[in-house]
């Protein structure tokens, strides 16, 4: 009898159990078409995953975990790979950072800024300090767009994101070796599972209720301060590891195509390590280390048979220092998080480094098939 935990197994048992976004179909479809059209031209397409993936608590999603990724690694590696003549599919979570907006969408450049009321109340563009470098993207991004170079998919949760991520890079297979797959997400690493899963929002009031020694049934409410009713209240959440599917991705999904994955760590002592077992456990062709409080201005590129080679980019100078942790601070002295530091400069984004690399690597990929 066939083991019931080989590959295969888990990956029916897990995606017949957790139902698939409601816009799989018409992803696959646009998705579908995409490839088709790039493969009959004979161009190179990247398959981008991009920012965080949400744990539903609840089936009725009032409450979700959540985890710290904005998806600019992935939204600026998307820009250089269509510098670089790919054509990419950007699956990403919904309202992370998309290539090109990117550049206006946070609190210092809001695109709004970009805008003004004409003598007659028509609305144009502004010129300001800022109009090179606007009409320098927006030249990339209408590049891109006007050549059908860029997909975007969303996705919430991280059914969601398997879901999809299984059915697109399925459709890679018409690409042979000029597929890449670019695994930047931050995917979570725990869910609730769907028979554990709770139909509607899960009730502080419920969990209030104890009974006491007599046997009563007591009450507590949101005013009651006591330790008692303070354990009353307590969520205890119970999540199963999400299964790894890039095993199943190596060899069933995408067997022709290069796969890059990230590997995110906190404590650098661990790093390597971590990324050189995943390329082990997994087989594929690149793994790209990075840690959290570092990862704007350094990576590590972990390859089979190849040494580890680390690629950098001068921390902000406004900032100086660097290490672990930022070491930075602000005008007061508080410490910044390597995410706050602004990274906006081209000649200062790793990505700019990080993508040529990328693609000298598959151009070995590919003659390595000839
Ligand atoms: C990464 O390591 C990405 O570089 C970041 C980018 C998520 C750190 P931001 O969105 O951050 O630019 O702020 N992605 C992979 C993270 C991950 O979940 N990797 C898994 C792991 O480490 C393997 S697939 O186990």
């Amino acid at each position: 009898m066939a083991s019931s935990t080989s590959p295969s197994d888990v990956e029916d048992a897990y995606f017949a159990s957790n139902p698939p976004p409601r816009a799989l179909q018409e992803h696959t479809q646009l998705a579908s078409e995409f490839v088709s059209s790039h493969a009959l031209a004979g161009r190179r397409v990247v398959l981008i995953t991009s920012g965080g993936t949400t744990v539903p608590l609840e089936r009725q999603t009032v409450r979700f975990i959540d985890n710290f990724s904005a998806g600019t690694r992935g939204a600026t590696s998307a820009e250089y790979f269509l510098e670089a003549g790919y054509a990419v599919i950007f699956l990403h979570r919904q309202f992370s950072l998309l290539p090109y907006s990117r550049h206006f969408s946070h609190s210092r450049h809001c695109f709004l800024d970009f805008l003004g009321e004409g003598p007659r109340g028509e609305v144009g563009w502004r010129e300001g300090d800022d109009s090179a470098r606007v009409r320098d993207v927006l030249g990339r991004y209408r590049r891109a767009r006007d050549s059908n170079r860029l997909l975007m998919i969303p996705f919430v949760t991280i059914g969601d994101y398997l879901h999809e991520l299984r059915a697109v890079s399925r459709l890679m297979g018409p690409l042979g070796r000029r597929g890449l797959l670019y695994l930047a997400a931050a995917v979570s690493d725990f869910f609730v599972p769907p028979e554990r899963m709770a139909e509607h929002k899960i009730q502080s009031q419920s969990q209030s209720q104890s009974t006491d020694a007599d046997g009563d049934e007591e009450e507590f409410d949101n005013f009651d301060a006591s330790p008692r009713a303070a354990r009353s209240k307590r969520l205890v959440i119970d999540l199963d590891p999400v299964p790894k599917f890039l095993k199943n991705l190596v060899d069933g999904w995408a067997p022709q195509g290069m796969i890059v994955s990230y590997k995110l760590e906190t404590d650098p002592a661990i790093l390597v390590r971590k990324a050189r077992y995943s390329l082990e456990r997994y087989q594929h062709h690149l793994v790209i280390g990075n840690l959290l409080s570092t990862r704007k201005w350094e990576v590590v590129f972990v390859s089979p048979g190849r040494e580890d080679r680390w690629l950098r980019v001068p921390p902000p100078a406004s900032m100086g220092g660097g290490g672990t942790g930022t070491g930075w601070g602000d005008a007061e002295g508080r410490p910044l998080r390597a995410d706050e530091l602004p990274r906006e400069d081209p000649d200062t984004e790793i990505e700019r480094l990080i993508i040529p690399a990328v693609a000298e690597l598959h151009d070995a990929h590919i003659a390595a098939g000839k």
